[in-house]
């Protein structure tokens, strides 16, 4: 990691996440939790602590997310799930093969069910931050679209785990024919705050329009450090997506709602910046590699200089958005 690299890295006391753009090899860093890759510089795949999400990166820059603990880490295995964990953090995944099930909300209840019994027997129980990822998200109609099924899928697996603390999430869908439903999440040895956003009803509170089991997440997660973990936010005022067709207005939309988020953070956490600050980290979700240079120059034009920002070309969870940012602010 370059010294620039380094010098920006702050985070959840006892566990930091960065983009690198360089390849990293994991073996020589004992305290290494993740390495997340998206492109085609992906890492050792013998690595526990490694994985790949199939969503091409379209501005030219192949990051590495990279998350490192304070001590030393151990990896290993039980049931579906892979994890490292540190003193402090627990970084895990489970990779669920939907041909193994009869959809994709069964896939779901399989790999929640695992998270929640994985979890049951940590001493990291507190969610932080969970990651979804399957192909063709937004596939069937009605009630049959993958996205509801994995909505049901994934409520059936949580049961009335941490209901009163959802964690923050991402839900994204690959373009890959890959048959693997990934879910992986960050957890704690100590409880973060769950974060609403005022412009938008929570998710979980979500009409029954989008579905027969509303979405089970929290817009994002304050943890004990002061940092906030940004959930996939996107044009979604009230429950209802604005600008329709309009990638610009959709655009400002989602940053008007992660201005607001921040806002809230900040209300009840000064020690919460009220602005992205150079450390931040965002992630966008992009539908059509096309609009990537526009999106890019309106996130300069409007963000601090430093921001890291890593953009993918993905398909988001409902067909009228066009982007979704996730991210950490800090
Ligand atoms: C939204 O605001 C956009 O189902 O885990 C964002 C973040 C969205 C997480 C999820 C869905 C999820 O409703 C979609």
């Amino acid at each position: 990691m370059s010294e620039s690299a380094r010098k920006r890295v702050t985070g959840v006391a006892g566990a930091h996440v960065n983009y690198v753009d360089a390849a990293i090899d994991p073996s020589g860093d004992p305290n290494l939790l993740a390495l997340i890759s998206f492109g085609p510089r992906a890492c050792a795949p013998t690595d526990p602590r490694c994985l790949h999400v199939g969503l091409d990166p379209i501005d030219g820059r192949d990051l590495i997310e990279v998350w490192r603990a304070d001590g030393p880490v151990r990896s290993s295995r039980r049931g579906l799930v892979r994890y490292s964990e540190s003193d402090t953090h627990l970084f895990a995944i489970v990779e669920i093969d939907e041909r193994e099930y009869s959809d994709v909300g069964a896939a779901a209840r399989a790999g929640y069910s695992a998270l929640v019994d994985f979890q049951h027997h940590s001493n990291k129980p507190h969610l932080l931050r969970i990651w979804n990822y399957f192909d063709a998200i937004t596939e069937g109609s009605g009630e049959d679209e993958r996205y509801q099924r994995f909505c049901v899928g994934r409520a059936e697996g949580l049961g009335e785990h941490q209901l009163a603390t959802l964690p923050a999430a991402t839900a994204i869908g690959r373009r890959d024919g890959s048959p693997i439903l990934l879910i992986y999440w960050l957890a704690s040895i100590l409880p973060g705050q769950s974060v609403e956003n005022p412009r938008q009803i929570s998710a979980y509170h979500y009409p029954r329009q989008y579905g027969p089991v509303a979405p089970r997440f929290a817009r994002a997660t304050l943890t004990n450090d002061g940092e906030l973990l940004l959930s996939g936010t996107a044009s979604v005022v009230g429950h209802a997506t604005h600008h329709d067709g309009d990638v610009r207005a959709q655009l400002h939309e989602t940053l008007r709602n992660l201005d607001a988020l921040l806002q809230h953070a900040h209300a009840s956490a000064p020690v919460c910046p009220r602005n992205f600050g150079p450390n931040a980290l965002l992630k966008v979700y992009l539908r059509h590699r096309e609009d990537a240079a526009l999106v890019h120059d309106e996130l300069r034009a409007n963000l601090p200089a430093d921001i890291e920002l890593l953009i993918l070309e993905a398909d988001i969870c409902r067909s009228d958005l066009l982007i979704e940012i996730d991210g950490v602010h800090r």
